[in-house]
């Protein structure tokens, strides 16, 4: 949730209050659960813990590729670290630690090659941070410097995704959805002079476009728009393409949680995820493959002894759902993990 918080939905969010009061009565929720479990496995004694942890082998999942997430303590902190976990041997790396001149890179995507990243960041050394949109070049070893496609310019340049041929990008400037190219030529503005709209993600086809605007769900072609049919909830944001027929999105509940809900182009009524739950929020969907067998997601579970969201995998055939470090020992931390995107292709 907090990896796609723009400025219009932070006013949402603290207008109800959701990001007061809730965070910090989380931590203290679980910091009294790790006191808990910490004097339980002391009674037990260390003996019997191991020989539990040896009683249960870890999960194994069949996935392949990576998935790209991000880390930081807050929005506002400008703290952000991108990370790269590759889901067949589990190695986890930060992405770009030898870059000198961008700071707080968070919200990835690798476009359809495999070979370029986009994502939203500041140039590093400004007075006042701001964001851009960056894309960085794989080239074969590490991901290269990357380039400022929209600034430093004055404005919010967020949100970016690359269109399924990977040849252009979409993002959000100022509220206004904008188009360029993947070196951030020929700009185009597709909603200039409408409502704030945020938050694109393509169409399968790449002649569609996703978006949230006023806390619904809307799909932009040629120039018209049609809002998507919501699911039962007050607001939606953050939709996410799976394939030519269904997509992921995020619905704050009156219980102020949000849900995840599969979305439908043909306007078919959305479904809810089994995971949902009004004690916490999931968010930031993304789909592994074309979303049929498994999603990756952010999840504020309060069994799951870390702080902040955590990152899970949820196996739709199974209906279950593994926090990640389950499956690759400790990819959570108590910082918040958030902005999920997979790709196909292995950086290991
Ligand atoms: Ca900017
Ligand atoms: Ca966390």
């Amino acid at each position: 949730m907090l990896g796609y918080l723009t400025q219009s939905l932070a006013k949402v969010k603290d207008f109800v209050g959701k990001d007061f009061g809730v965070g910090p009565m989380r931590s203290r929720h679980w910091r009294w659960l790790i006191l808990m479990t910490a004097l339980l496995q002391s009674c037990l004694g260390a003996t019997f813990a191991a020989n539990q942890v040896l009683a249960s082998p870890r999960p194994k999942l069949p996935l392949t590729g990576t998935l790209i997430f991000h880390r930081y303590s807050s929005y506002k902190a400008w703290n952000a670290t991108l990370w790269s976990l590759d889901l067949k041997s589990g190695h986890l790396a930060q992405v770009g630690t030898t870059w000198k001149k961008v700071i707080s890179p968070i919200n990835a995507q690798v476009d359809s090659s495999g070979k370029l990243m986009t994502f939203m960041a500041s140039t590093a050394g400004l007075s006042a941070p701001e964001w851009d949109v960056f894309t960085s070049r794989w080239d074969g070893k590490q991901w290269l410097e990357p380039l400022n496609l929209t600034g430093p310019n004055g404005k919010r340049d967020e949100d970016p995704k690359f269109s399924p041929d990977g040849g252009q990008i979409i993002y959000k400037e100022d509220g206004v959805l904008t188009l360029m190219t993947n070196s951030g030529a020929k700009k185009k503005y597709l909603t200039k002079g409408e409502p704030e709209s945020s938050m694109p993600f393509f169409r399968a086809g790449g002649e569609e476009i996703l978006f949230e605007r006023a806390g619904d769900i809307l799909l932009w072609k040629k120039g018209a728009t049609r809002v998507m049919k919501p699911g039962k909830g007050v607001s939606s944001y953050y939709p996410i393409g799976a394939d030519d027929k269904r997509f992921l999105y995020t619905r704050t509940q009156s219980s102020r949680h949000d849900w995840i809900y599969w979305g439908y182009y043909d306007g078919s009524a959305s479904q809810p995820l089994f995971f949902n739950s009004d004690s916490w929020d999931s968010s930031d969907p993304y789909p592994y493959q074309d979303g049929k067998k498994f999603i990756f997601l952010v999840s504020g579970d309060y069994s799951i002894l870390k702080g902040g969201y955590n990152l899970m995998v949820a196996d739709l055939a199974k209906a279950k759902n593994y926090n990640i470090d389950d499956l690759y020992g400790k990819v959570n931390s108590d910082l918040e993990e958030l902005g999920p995107s997979w790709t196909k292709f292995s950086y290991n």
